[in-house]
C-alpha cells in the first residue's frame, strides 16, 4: 500500500474519468449507509494524501487547492505530525484531560498562549470541532461579562450546532428547518467592499458607524457580553473588511466593556501569511477561537483568551469527554513545529505572491469575475454578472465542476455560491501551483 505524506509523487495524473469506477462503486454504497445530509465537494475516495496532492482510490493524483478546508496546511500526514501522533498512539489514546491530565494538552495550551495576538496573559481550554470551540467562547463571554447579547455578521459562518447556527448567516444549506435557533443574537452589516453601497472607499468607516449604531440603538452597548467576528470571512466569501475596521470595532468593544472574539478557525495558522489574521493590523482580540489547521487534521479546537475572562468560569464549568484528547494535542505539537521549521506564514505570502497576479490576469481576460481577493493562500475570485453586482454561482458551479474533471480540487463559498476559493495546502510545490493555475485558466476558458 502506498504511504502517504510528502514522499508521495508530487504530480497530477489521471488514470480514469473523475470520479472513476472504484469511486462511483464505493459511491453506491455510500448512498445506501451515509446520510443524504452529509455531502461532498467532489466524490473521489482517497487512499493517500501528501504534500499538494491528494490520490484516489482509482489511483488519480488530484491537485488539492482546497485542504479539506484550511486544515492541511502542514500537508497531509505531515512527518512531524505522524511521528508525535504515532509515539502517542503507542502510549495512550485518551484519559479524559478532566479526569486524568497529561503534559500534551498543557504544551498545546503554552504554544497558544505564545503564537496568539498580544503579550498579555493568557489561558487556553481545547475541545474538538471549532463549532464548540465558538459556543464555549459565547460561554466564558456571557459568564465573565453577565451579559446576554451577542453580536454577529452577515455573511458570517461559525459552525452547525444550534448557538453557532444562529451566529451563521446563510440559510441554505446550514440552517434551513433546523430552528428554533439561540436567541439574544443580533447581526450587523458586514463591511464587505464590493458589496458596500456607496463603495468600497467608504465602507470601513460606514460599516463601523452602522454595528455601533444597531448595537446602541437595538441592543444597548451595557447588554453586550461579545462580538463575534472572522478577520477575513471564510465560508461567506472570504470577504476581507478593508483596513481600519477591525481596528475600530476592538476599540470600541474594549471601551464598552464588550468581549472581542476573533474567530481564526479558517484563518489560523499561518494561512494568510501571518500566524493569525489579526495580526496583520495588529489587533489583539479578547478571545481566539482556533482549530483547523491547528492539528494538521486532527479533530482539535481551543479557545485562547486573557487570563481574567477564560479564568472568571468555575472549576468544571468547561470541557468535555474528547476536548484535547491526547493524540489531537500531540498532533498539534508536531503541526505548530513543522509551520515553525518550514515558515509556513512565509510560504503563505510565497503562495500568494504567485497566485495573486495570475488570478487577476485572469480577471482582467473574464469580466465574470468581479473581484480577485484574498491574503497569503486564502484566496478568491468573486464572479458576478458582468458589469453588475448580481452574483453568477451557476459559472462558478461549472468552473469548479471543469477544475475537477481536469485533477484540480478546489472549493467554492459565499452567501450566494459564487465565489471560487483557493486553500493550497502550505507546503505545495511552486510546480503543481502553476499547474493547478493553467487548469483554472483553461476551465474560464471554456465556462
Ligand atoms: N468558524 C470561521 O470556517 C468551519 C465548515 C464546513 P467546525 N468551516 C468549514 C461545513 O460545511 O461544515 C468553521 C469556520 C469558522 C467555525 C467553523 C466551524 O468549525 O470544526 O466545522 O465545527
Amino acid at each position: 500500500m502506498a504511504a502517504g505524506g510528502p514522499a508521495l509523487p508530487q504530480e497530477r495524473r489521471l488514470v480514469t474519468e473523475i470520479p472513476g469506477p472504484a469511486s462511483r462503486e464505493l459511491l453506491a454504497r455510500r448512498d445506501r449507509s451515509v446520510a443524504r445530509g452529509v455531502s461532498h465537494v467532489l466524490p473521489v475516495f482517497v487512499t493517500a494524501a501528501g504534500g499538494g496532492v491528494l490520490v484516489d482510490a482509482d489511483g488519480n493524483s488530484l491537485i488539492d487547492f482546497g485542504s479539506g478546508i484550511a486544515v492541511t496546511g502542514v500537508g497531509n500526514s505531515a512527518p512531524e505530525v505522524v511521528e508525535r501522533v504515532t509515539d502517542q498512539v503507542s502510549r495512550f489514546t485518551h484519559t479524559c484531560f478532566m479526569v486524568a491530565p497529561y503534559e500534551g494538552y498543557v504544551s498545546v495550551c503554552e504554544e497558544l498562549a505564545w503564537l496568539t495576538p498580544g503579550g498579555h496573559d493568557k489561558r487556553s481550554a481545547l475541545f474538538s470541532s471549532g463549532a464548540e470551540a465558538v459556543e464555549n467562547a459565547v460561554k466564558i463571554a456571557r459568564h465573565a461579562t453577565g451579559r446576554p447579547a451577542v453580536i454577529t455578521f452577515d455573511h458570517a459562518y461559525h459552525g452547525r450546532t444550534n448557538l453557532t447556527m444562529a451566529l451563521t448567516a446563510k440559510n441554505m444549506p446550514y440552517k434551513h428547518r433546523f430552528g428554533p435557533f439561540a436567541g439574544e443574537i443580533y447581526r450587523a452589516p458586514m463591511a464587505y467592499p464590493l458589496r458596500w453601497p456607496t463603495g468600497p472607499g467608504n465602507c470601513a468607516e460606514e460599516a463601523f458607524a452602522v454595528v455601533t449604531e444597531l448595537i446602541h440603538t437595538q441592543v444597548g452597548e451595557q447588554n453586550v457580553a461579545a462580538l463575534v467576528i472572522e478577520p477575513i470571512q471564510g465560508e461567506g466569501g472570504f470577504v476581507v473588511p478593508p483596513d481600519g475596521f477591525l481596528p475600530r470595532l476592538a476599540a470600541f468593544c474594549r471601551d464598552n466593556g464588550i468581549v472581542f472574539i476573533a474567530d481564526e478557525i479558517q484563518t489560523g495558522f499561518c494561512r494568510t501569511g501571518d500566524w493569525f489574521a489579526c495580526d496583520h493590523e495588529s489587533v489583539v482580540p479578547d478571545l481566539v477561537t482556533t482549530a483547523k489547521a491547528l492539528a494538521g487534521g486532527l479533530p482539535l479546537a481551543a479557545v485562547t483568551g486573557r487570563a481574567a475572562l477564560m479564568d472568571a468560569v468555575h472549576p468544571g464549568g468547561l470541557g468535555g469527554t474528547y476536548g484535547g484528547n491526547p493524540v489531537a494535542c500531540a498532533a498539534a505539537l508536531g503541526a505548530i513545529a513543522a509551520m515553525e521549521r518550514g515558515d509556513l506564514a512565509g510560504r503563505a505570502r510565497h503562495i500568494g505572491a504567485v497566485m495573486l497576479p495570475r488570478l487577476r490576469d485572469l480577471a482582467a481576460r473574464h469580466p465574470v469575475i468581479a473581484e480577485v481577493r484574498g491574503r497569503g493562500a486564502m484566496l478568491a475570485i468573486e464572479l458576478t454578472v458582468p458589469g453588475t453586482l448580481q452574483p453568477a454561482p451557476d459559472v462558478a458551479k461549472r468552473v469548479a465542476s471543469a477544475c475537477h474533471r481536469a485533477g484540480l480540487m478546489v472549493l467554492t463559498c459565499g452567501t450566494f455560491g459564487n465565489v471560487l476559493r483557493f486553500l493550497p495546502p502550505l507546503v505545495i510545490g511552486d510546480e503543481l501551483l502553476g499547474e493547478g493555475l493553467t487548469i483554472l485558466e483553461h476551465a474560464f476558458g471554456r465556462a
